[in-house]
Formats: C-alpha cells, structure tokens, sequence
C-alpha cells in the first residue's frame, strides 16, 4: 500500500535482527508500517516467499500493533494487507525445514509460541481492523485475513485451506473461524478437500464483506479503515466481542452480556457525543473514548 500521507514508521529491530536498539525503536525488517490519518496500516513484505508467515514476521506483527496503538500514534483502526501477489502463503515452510541449534523446529511449539498470541491479541484488539486481501490466502495466512473484522477481497484473491495438504490440521483459528462464518459442513468440505476458493465465492459463502477490483482494492479498503478511525472505537470493539462471545452463549446469557456492555458505552464521551450531535443536526465527532 502507497502511504498517501503521513509518517513512514521505521524501527530498528534489535533482537530479531541483531542491530542496536535506538530509543525503542525498531526496524522493520519483514512489514512495511505505515501511521496515517487515525489508522496504521501493516502490509506483509516477504514478497518471494508469497509473504509466508516465520518467527520474524510474528514478532514483528505484534510489535507493530503494540506500537501502533500506543501514543504517539494511538491509532483507531489497523489496515492489514500483503505486498506483492499473494497476501501471504501461511506459515514458512523453510523455517519448519530449517532446524534451530540442531533441532528441527516443532510445529507444536511454532502454534504456541506464534499463532496463539498473535490471533489472541487480534481478536481482542481494541481498535477495529480491515483485511485486504490482495492475492492468495493459504494456511494461516487465510486464518489472518478472516481473524480481522472487515475483510475486503480484490477480484483475483483466492481462500486456500492448504493445512490438509502438508498433513496438518488448520491452527491458528481456523477451526473457530470458518464454520463460525460459514457453517460445519461447507468448512469442513474446505478443510478436507483444499480447493482454493475465489474471491467471489468467498464472498457469497459469508467468509467476507467484499469484493472489488484489484485496482480499487486499496482505495476501498483505505476509506474503510479512515472511517472505523473517526468512528466510536469502543462501540466497535464491544461489538465484536458480544458478536464473538454470542456465538457460544444462550439468547439470555448473550441479552446480559449485550445490557452489561451497552451501560458501559452509556457513560463514554462518544455516546453523549453521538446523542448530542444527533439532537444538533450535525455529524458527530467521536474521539474513541
Ligand atoms: O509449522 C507449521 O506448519 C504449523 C503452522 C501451520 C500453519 C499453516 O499455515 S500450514 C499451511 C502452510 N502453507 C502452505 O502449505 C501453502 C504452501 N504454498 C502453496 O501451496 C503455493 O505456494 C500457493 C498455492 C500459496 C501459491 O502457488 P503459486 O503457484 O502461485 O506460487 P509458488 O510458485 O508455489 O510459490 C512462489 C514462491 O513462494 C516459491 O518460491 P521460489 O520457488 O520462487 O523460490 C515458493 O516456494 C514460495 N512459497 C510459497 N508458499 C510458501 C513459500 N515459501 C515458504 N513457505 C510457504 N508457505
């Protein structure tokens, strides 16, 4: 993605990379971060390798939304998207192969100690975040995409449940995610059977909220991310969670939920912003608190 506007984010990566720490920080090495107007946007950039997923990239993925969510920038929504042709081809197949002081790395250990925390900590982000999902999405890579909470498509994606096809089961959310978006029985079909899906597909199946050319494809998801940025960030996170936890509660236990948080959002500026502005004629200006 072009940054049409503001600050490049450039850190220095010390332990991954083994240069100096300056400041706190850090250089990117395996993302290109960028801070807009009110969003961050993090686009993958292992380009030859199809943006396939390591330990760096991990590392760095979670740094990112650490960094990016902390003043300075206090970013109010995040952009996720791929470089290249691919938005990325899962976890990287190399650095399974490769083994770690003698030991080849275990798969186990490579779920835990990367996919758990970065999927934990996307799914309760506290800012919204958009996907755009740029070429194919394997393995993990697809398990990202779906984990973000507006996933826009160009016409040439394509959804690959690859897991099956190296002897895996799918990790990192996958299990949760997809038959929660479209249902056991076309999830499993997708599991099993590997087929890649398109884009057009995925959007008629549920898995995502749109499909636009691939020359639009940065511009549509741009103006959704600027959007969530000036939109009531807490209402937008409650949201997700009552959508997330409703998903294994009874209609009364997720009623409860829903009442708890809602009287929460009754005492945030934004809801009195929101009223205000409504009984003004006048749009609101929400501030995320
Ligand atoms: O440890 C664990 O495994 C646990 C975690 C599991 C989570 C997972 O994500 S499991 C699933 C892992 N991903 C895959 O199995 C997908 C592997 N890739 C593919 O099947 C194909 O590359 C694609 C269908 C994604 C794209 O095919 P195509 O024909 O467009 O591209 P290509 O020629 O296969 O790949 C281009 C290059 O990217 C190629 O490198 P080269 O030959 O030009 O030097 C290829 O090796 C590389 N590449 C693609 N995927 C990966 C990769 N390198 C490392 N890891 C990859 N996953």
């Amino acid at each position: 993605m072009t940054d049409r506007s503001v600050t490049l984010y450039r850190f220095n990566l010390g332990l991954a990379l083994g240069g100096s720490v300056g400041l706190g920080d850090f250089e990117f090495s395996h993302i290109d971060v960028h801070v807009h107007e009110g969003y961050g946007s993090i686009a993958l950039s292992r380009e030859k390798s199809l943006n396939a997923l390591n330990s760096t990239l991990h590392f760095e993925l979670l740094k990112a939304l650490q960094e990016l969510l902390k003043p300075p920038h206090k970013v109010r929504a995040i952009l996720i998207t791929g470089k290249g042709r691919a938005f990325s081809a899962g976890q990287d197949l190399q650095e399974v192969l490769t083994p770690n002081n003698g030991e080849a790395v275990k798969v186990g250990d490579l779920v835990k100690d990367n996919y758990l925390p970065l999927m934990k900590r996307l799914l309760s982000l506290e800012v919204p975040t958009v996907c755009a999902v740029n070429g194919i999405a394997a393995g993990a890579g697809a398990s990202l995409a779906l984990a973000c909470d507006i996933v826009i498509a160009s016409k040439d994606a394509r959804f690959l449940q690859a897991f099956s096809k190296i002897g895996l089961m799918p990790d990192s959310g996958g299990t949760w995610l997809l038959p929660r978006l479209i249902g056991r029985s076309r999830a499993l079909s997708q599991f099993l059977l590997a087929d890649s899906i398109d884009a057009e597909t995925a959007l008629e199946l549920g898995m995502i909220a749109k499909v636009v050319d691939s020359e639009d494809l940065e511009y549509e998801a741009e103006k959704v991310a600027k959007m969530l940025a000036i939109g009531p960030t807490k209402a937008f996170v409650a949201t997700r969670k009552a959508v997330d936890q409703g998903f294994h509660m009874g209609f009364e236990e997720s009623l409860n939920l829903e009442a708890e948080m809602q009287s929460d959002l009754g005492a945030t500026y934004d809801y009195r912003e929101g009223v205000e502005a409504f009984v003004q004629k006048r749009p609101p200006l929400f501030m995320g608190k």
